[in-house]
């Protein structure tokens, strides 16, 4: 005989309860206008890389059209991209930052 919804149900929180945390990538979108000093800025700032790392990653993005700044938590992931999008707008560029689960 199936098992009842009930005990299914059951069994499913269960195995949710087991999974580790989802974690999700923030990206960095290429433009054609945001200033290549505004963008190692903003590495350095939100994503604690030091000059050299924040050059290398903003050539990155501006080759390959994106890149990975760094990887968390949804909350913490998609509270880094939300500052980065309203520092970047505080200053009038269109810098793009979004975040992709793993
Ligand atoms: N492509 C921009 C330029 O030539 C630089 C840039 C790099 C913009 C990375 C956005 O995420 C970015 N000024």
């Amino acid at each position: 005989m199936k098992d009842s919804g009930v005990i299914e149900t059951v069994r499913d929180s269960e195995k949710q309860k087991l999974q580790p945390p989802r974690k999700f990538k923030v990206i960095l979108n290429n433009d054609d206008y945001t200033p290549m000093d505004f963008v190692i800025e903003v590495l350095m700032t939100f994503f604690n890389m030091n000059s050299d790392r924040a050059t290398d990653v903003m050539l990155k993005v501006h080759h390959d059209g994106k890149a990975v700044c760094g990887v968390y938590s949804a909350d913490i992931a998609y509270t880094k991209a939300e500052q980065v999008n309203r520092y970047a707008r505080e200053n009038e560029h269109p810098l793009l930052c979004s975040c992709e689960q793993e």
